[in-house]
């Protein structure tokens, strides 16, 4: 990638955006990149001068600037990035926005428990993934907001619960759709336990998807059909097959969501057939006798006796073809990378601060955070990089005056030609206050954004003192 490359990320991001106007499409791009440069700040901080924020705020407001609007060009660019690769991992989750504090702003549902009262948004976001845990862009993003709860309806919420859990099967429905013209790419969706029903393993074997879901109750398996009661339960059947063998997984440590430890584990699997569940209406689904055939592998963390940490217990449900014991260790070490998206959800919310905005409508909000979740990702991508492809070259992410700039603050030197990005991303992180000592290993999302900030500051105030003739707005 080419220096100018560099500079127009946020055009490439927005490439064929469509929001009815020229002028709002270049509008799109410019706001993206004020605040991607200022990932912590406010809109008027980022955007520098009132005439510019008076703009911003009017792109807000306008009916055609919609989220999905921004969220599409960035989901093109996202397959064509995915299209490079064998294997992806689509991760779905759920995560609130709270703005509680925004007593005007019109239409923000309930969030959390009903007790609390508190008020906001909720976003189920599919973040694509390299098989190395490499983010990739944002595949799909759906925004809503509860419903006040009536009084003295109990059918409210079983209807509201059966309307969140089938955002799990139209995001994979979606995604197939997407993503069936790549035929080189396995898409594999990982998600956590609240995707583990019935309906969504019938539904991705229709679709032929494939995916990796972590177990959330003891079902009874291999029952001879849906009404009988024979077959046993999965945990204990689990527990009677011959251990797979013992390894070494990277896992994310409880009190930080940035740092890993290792674990030692052991592994078992066992194939197994899920009928349809008993008693529950199959409303949305004809699935009476619909068969899944399906494979789950059991975690067990063996030697943990640190304070405070619970030790690993995971019971992954799969349809992804298992033979070897090799295809369960790549099952589970996929399900690792799942925490990426966790990583995702608090640069959003404590990087890019999209909890602090002060907008007067839901709709406005929704188009913030369509932006941010490109500057989010964009920010965790750099954040990786550097660790997964270690010989990439500073120009991916850095312009050549940017890396001239961080070699003289930190290094007091020239910086040398074709650099490695990890030696870079390390200097930025130290301009973030990074101590770069042996033990602090590689530094995480804050740092860089922090120092992505200054360096921004530092590059504007260096192009103001270079042109003297500047009209101060
Ligand atoms: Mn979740």
């Amino acid at each position: 990638m080419e220096k100018a490359e560099v500079d127009d990320w946020a055009c490439s991001e927005l490439n064929g955006v469509s929001l009815g106007d020229k002028r709002l499409n270049s509008r799109s791009t410019s706001i993206l990149k004020a605040l991607s440069e200022h990932p912590e700040a406010s809109i008027p901080e980022s955007l520098r001068n009132w005439s510019e924020t008076y703009a911003a705020y009017r792109f807000f407001g306008n009916d055609n600037v919609t989220h999905d609007a921004l969220i599409k060009p960035h989901r093109e660019m996202t397959l064509k990035r995915i299209a490079e690769h064998r294997i992806v991992l689509a991760v779905q989750d759920t995560t609130s926005l709270n703005f509680s504090g925004l007593q005007l702003t019109e239409g923000l549902g309930r969030i959390g428990s009903d007790v609390n009262g508190a008020k906001g948004v909720l976003v189920h976001t599919t973040y694509a993934l390299s098989d190395q845990g490499l983010p990739l862009g944002t595949l799909d993003q759906r925004v809503w907001q509860r419903e006040k709860k009536k009084e003295g309806k109990n059918n409210s919420k079983i209807a509201s619960r059966d309307k969140e859990s089938s955002k799990w099967i139209d995001t994979i429905k979606e995604i197939a759709n997407v993503t069936e013209a790549l035929k080189q790419t396995t898409v594999i969706h990982v998600m956590d336990r609240e995707a583990d029903f019935y309906e969504l393993f019938a539904e991705a074997q229709d679709l032929e998807q494939k995916f990796i879901i972590r177990a959330h109750v003891n079902r009874r398996i291999n029952r001879t059909s849906r009404r009988s009661d024979d077959g046993g339960r999965l945990l204990q059947q689990l527990g009677r097959q011959k251990p797979l063998g013992t390894v070494e997984l990277e896992v994310k440590a409880k009190a930080d969501i940035e740092t890993k430890r290792s674990a030692l584990v052991q592994l078992r699997a066992l194939q197994f057939k899920l009928t349809p569940p008993k008693n529950k209406p199959l409303k949305i689904h004809s699935f009476k006798n619909h068969v899944v055939d399906l494979t789950a592998v059991q975690v067990t963390e063996i030697h943990q006796d640190e304070e405070g940490l619970e030790p690993i217990n995971w019971i992954l449900i799969t349809n992804v073809s298992i033979k070897e014991p090799e295809d369960v260790l790549l099952c589970v070490q996929y399900y690792c990378h799942r925490w990426q998206i966790e990583v995702f959800h608090r640069i959003l919310k404590t990087g890019c601060r999209v909890e602090s905005c002060r907008f007067s409508t839901v709709k406005k909000i929704h188009v913030y955070l369509a932006l941010l979740t490109i500057v989010a990702w964009r920010l965790h991508w750099m954040t990786l990089l550097g660790r997964v492809a270690p010989e990439a070259k500073a120009c991916l992410v850095f312009t050549a005056q940017e890396q001239t700039i961080l070699s003289k603050l930190i290094l007091k030197s020239i910086a040398p030609k074709d650099c490695r990005l990890v030696d870079f991303i390390v200097l930025l992180a130290q301009l973030g206050g990074f101590l770069n000592r042996k033990s602090d290993g590689f530094p995480g999302a804050q740092v860089l954004w922090r120092g992505w900030h200054k360096l921004k500051d530092f590059m504007h105030n260096l192009a103001l003192i270079q042109e003297p003739e500047t009209t101060y707005v």
